[in-house]
């Protein structure tokens, strides 16, 4: 099939043409429901619904919907978005919705409608609590990113996946420009809060951070250790209270471990910093430093679980040959990976925290706060915690040691 935009109207009698669709939503297309929900930058959502059940298709647009016609991007997009989904089904089934039906010509991926799901972006925004999610996010990342990577996975095999994903460039290329460069300089798209004009020219002018935010893209560009999702943030999580699914992995490729781990934390962090400004006169929940040390704890725990539960017989990766002889070896080789892991995850947390402040796509979590002083004060508590994260990584030992910075921030606003 070749391309065109579905709209509203179109998608139901093009979706009654696919029998696997057609099958689950049942009865006639001119009752199913049809809603368009894309509120991410990219793409358009469709959510429809018959009789005997629902899916959600998304579908890919020929250029950025956040910009306009102006910003051109690749509709290979939702090829690899189905490539990534397929893989990471392999792994993590449970956390990734089912495939229904992929048509690459018009770049539409059919899926399992998650409902009664939320973004977990918008549930953190209005306060929501999910008891599971950190668990269940720890899951998603040990598993994808332990099983793809060359603990697991013989070299041969590794490469041809890396060659798999090695076209999906102009995506990497957005996260290239939009997370380790414009945030450091005037780019056009740039906006940031009034209040921050101090802070957003302190940033372009300070050598050692603009230094930290390259030697990151430098491990973005060159460092394939895994099929990463690409752009784990809050808005790639659906929730309910007993279920986490992460979508939208358009963004997918073989790349450092850290990537998806710091997005994550970064945005359950910036979640918890928007507080003061969403609901200024409650206390400070501390839940979401929790959840991001539950996560990491949750995640590092269950990589090692990973490692060590390989069989010394089996056909694995190259870097666990090392130890698989000597148990204490590979105790010491498991801890030197995650320490790394955890010193990557917290530089790309500070680029992601203040792209989302000074570059082009902000967040929710602090665009919904109105008063522009208050939205400010956020702001920039979290990008100078930021800034700590990428420059002097070395105070960060451990996750405990993030949220008392954190903590401390708040407390003295
Ligand atoms: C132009 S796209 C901006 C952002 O939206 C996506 O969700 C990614 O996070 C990307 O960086
Ligand atoms: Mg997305």
């Amino acid at each position: 099939m070749s391309y065109i935009p579905l709209d509203e109207r179109s998608v139901a009698p093009f979706l009654a043409t696919v029998p696997a669709v057609a099958l689950r939503l049942g009865g006639a297309p001119e009752g199913w429901q049809v809603r368009e929900v894309g509120d991410g930058n990219l793409n358009l959502v469709f959510l429809v619904s018959g009789p005997d059940g629902g899916v959600a298709a998304k579908q890919a647009l020929p250029y950025v919907r956040l910009v306009g016609e102006s910003w051109p991007l690749p509709l290979s997009r939702a090829y690899y978005e189905r490539l990534a989904l397929a893989d990471e089904a392999l792994h993590a089934p449970a956390r990734v919705p089912a495939l229904v039906h992929h048509d690459d010509g018009m770049a539409l991926t059919v899926m399992d409608l998650l409902a009664p799901h939320r973004t977990l972006r918008g549930a953190l925004v209005e306060g929501e609590r999910y008891p599971l999610m950190a668990g269940h996010l720890a899951e998603f990342l040990a598993d994808t990113l332990f099983f793809t990577s060359d603990m697991a996975v013989p070299v041969a095999e590794k490469k041809a996946r890396i060659a798999a994903y090695l076209g999906n460039t102009a995506m990497c290329r957005i996260t290239e420009d939009l997370i380790f460069d414009e945030p450091f300089f005037d780019a056009p798209m740039n906006h940031h809060t009034p209040g921050l004009a101090d802070i957003v020219a302190a940033f372009r002018a300070d050598v050692p951070l603009r230094l930290a935010a390259q030697g990151m893209k430098a491990r973005f560009l060159a460092a394939p250790e895994a099929l990463l999702h690409g752009d784990l943030h809050t808005g790639s999580v659906m929730v309910t209270a007993d279920d986490t699914k992460v979508i939208d992995a358009e963004f997918a490729f073989y790349g450092p471990i850290g990537f998806d781990v710091g997005m994550i934390l970064a945005n359950l962090w910036m979640g918890y910093l928007a507080q003061p400004g969403q609901r200024p006169h409650a206390a400070i929940d501390p839940w979401l430093l929790d959840q991001a040390e539950a996560l990491w704890e949750g995640f590092a725990e269950r990589f090692a679980g990973h490692w060590r539960a390989l069989s010394p017989e089996g056909d694995h990766g190259s870097l666990h040959a090392l130890a698989l002889t000597d148990a204490a070896l590979r105790e010491a080789a498991i801890e030197e990976r995650l320490a790394a892991i955890w010193q990557d995850a917290l530089g790309f947390a500070g680029c992601e925290m203040i792209r989302r402040i000074v570059g082009l796509a902000h967040i929710a979590d602090f665009e919904t706060i109105v008063d522009e002083g208050r939205r400010a004060d956020c702001e920039r508590r979290a990008l100078l915690i930021a800034r700590a994260l990428l420059v002097e990584r070395a105070a960060f030992p451990d996750v405990g040691a993030v949220t008392d910075a954190l903590r401390l921030e708040a407390v003295a606003a």
